[in-house]
């Protein structure tokens, strides 16, 4: 869809927007499964990108205390909690601005190795990636690289000066170049308009493959950073972006990311009828807190909702 078809959907009554997604929904996807992901923090704090939202960028004066590379037996320690807690894609995420080539890089190849030999979809979000290195990753066995465009290409310097936009789209292009599923998103309450989501949303869709997993983060607002004080946005705007965001891309996992320990369980219903598939699960995102365990599982057992098997994708593709 172009622009304007994408703000002509965009504008249409909520509840019209709602029932079109939950049927595009019915029709790609097995309605009653939520894939459950957990993350982890693998290199925490320090990161040198200006990123106005986040906890670990120098340029913040956050609380988090820096850490260096964690060693591969404590993520793999790590991902096997998570498998055993019912999680079937595991994603480690660095405060990178870039992968550089070296010892880093090789144990974080380690770690990709040993969580997709334990059967759990392996996913990592590590900054900027070249092509070469998107091919290691690949062959190491990782599922999906997550590398978001954060928000319109028109709102993105107000976020982030350290990088830019097109930037992100050659990592994106590496990744798909490599055969590596792409995981690729925004964040929204960070001020931008109604305009800069519809553009967001415009760009997603029309990456060429279309974005496997699209996590939609709410601004989880932390102390210390420049959207420390950003106003809420309203609820009923996340649900109309999860509807849009399923009806352009209806293949996609639609991921509820970052924010959902402040948004209701009776929100969450209605963004999973609106098409989200995906939700982090542990009680902790990378840095900020997430909802409890037991509180995830109680939800999904009232709505009735199934765990999505790890690697159905290719299962799939196998059987055709
Ligand atoms: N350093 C890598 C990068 O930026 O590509 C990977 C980790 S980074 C923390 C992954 C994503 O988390 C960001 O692109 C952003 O969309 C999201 N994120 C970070 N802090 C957030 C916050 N406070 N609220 C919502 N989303 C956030
Ligand atoms: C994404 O889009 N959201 C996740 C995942 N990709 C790596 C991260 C959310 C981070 C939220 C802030 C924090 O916990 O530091
Ligand atoms: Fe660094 Fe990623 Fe945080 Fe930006 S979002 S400051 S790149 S860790």
């Amino acid at each position: 869809m172009n622009l304007e078809e994408v703000k002509v959907l965009y504008g249409r009554p909520l509840l019209d927007l709602v029932f079109e997604a939950a049927q595009v929904h019915r029709a790609h996807h097995a309605a009653n499964e939520m894939q459950m992901c957990t993350l982890l923090s693998i290199k925490t704090g320090g990161c040198v990108e200006d990123c106005k939202y986040c906890s670990q960028s120098i340029h913040n004066k956050t609380a988090l205390e820096k850490e260096t590379l964690l060693k591969t037996d404590e993520v793999l320690a790590q991902a096997r909690k998570a498998k055993d807690a019912g999680s079937t894609r595991f994603c480690m995420g660095a405060a990178w601005r870039d992968v550089k080539d070296g010892r880093g890089f090789d144990r974080v190849l380690e770690m990709v190795k040993g969580v997709s030999g334990m059967g759990m979809e392996a996913c990592c979000t590590l900054g900027m990636l070249t092509e070469d290195q998107a091919v290691k990753l690949k062959e190491a066995g990782l599922t999906a690289y997550n590398h978001n465009l954060d928000t319109s290409e028109s709102f993105y310097d107000k976020v982030i000066t350290t990088r830019t936009y097109a930037e992100r789209l050659d990592t994106i292009a590496n990744v798909a170049k490599a055969g590596i599923s792409l995981c690729c998103g925004g964040i929204l309450g960070m001020g931008e308009s109604q305009e800069d989501r519809i553009a967001l949303l415009h760009t997603l869709s029309n990456l060429d493959p279309q974005p496997e997993s699209v996590p939609i983060n709410m601004l989880v607002p932390v102390a210390g950073t420049p959207l420390e004080k950003a106003e809420a946005l309203d609820i009923f705007e996340w649900i109309r972006c999860i509807a849009v965001a399923r009806i352009l891309m209806p293949k996609a996992m639609v991921r509820l990311s970052a924010g959902r320990l402040t948004i209701s369980k009776e929100a969450q219903a209605l963004a999973f009828l609106a098409g989200a598939n995906a939700i982090f699960t542990g009680e902790k995102l990378l840095t900020t807190p997430n909802p409890e365990s037991d509180e995830d599982f109680n939800l999904l057992e009232t709505l009735g909702l199934k765990p999505r098997p790890p690697y159905k994708d290719e299962k799939q593709k196998e059987a055709a």
